[in-house]
């Protein structure tokens, strides 16, 4: 089994409480579950690779950051609520060299105040917020775009 090369994969990192789509707020975030949420991110990857992670720990994520930072064409990341309280991911992210997608299954900009500021937005390439799941899809499309383009 011969290594992937780097960089030739795409990474989609989630954040906490994104493993309770489905149930989880359905008048704001579907009723799609992650798991095929990361179904349809594959289908629009094509021959693309696809490392879909999920943590509800900080820590994991800034690891997988981390691992993607060494490995990854591109990230997309879907912080939750970590979007508006971690420099630390913030921090991790800075050091993504390629292109980066922040993703937001909600409008977050259409919500409470406490979602109008994200610490990842000044460092991400691209910005996905409002269009439900299915953003997901979009987003895997828009970043291998990026990296072919
Ligand atoms: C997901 C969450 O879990 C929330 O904490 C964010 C984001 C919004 C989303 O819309 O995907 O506020």
């Amino acid at each position: 089994m011969t290594a992937e090369p780097a960089f030739s994969a795409i990474h989609v990192l989630n954040g906490p409480n994104l493993n309770r789509l489905g149930v989880r707020e359905p008048e704001i975030y579907g009723y799609t579950t992650l798991a095929e949420i990361e179904a349809m991110s594959r289908a629009a990857a094509g021959a693309t690779p696809v490392e879909f992670r999920q943590s509800n720990s900080e820590q994991q994520l800034i690891e997988w950051i981390h691992d993607a930072t060494d490995t990854a064409a591109g990230l997309i990341i879907n912080p939750a609520a970590f979007t508006f309280t971690s420099m630390a991911i913030m921090d991790a992210l800075k050091m993504f060299p390629r292109p980066l997608i922040e993703l937001h299954i909600s409008n977050i900009h259409k919500r409470e105040q406490m979602y109008h500021h994200s610490y990842v937005s000044p460092v991400a390439t691209a910005v996905i917020a409002g269009l439900g799941a299915r953003g997901y899809a979009h987003a895997v499309r828009a970043l291998i775009e990026m990296i072919e383009g």
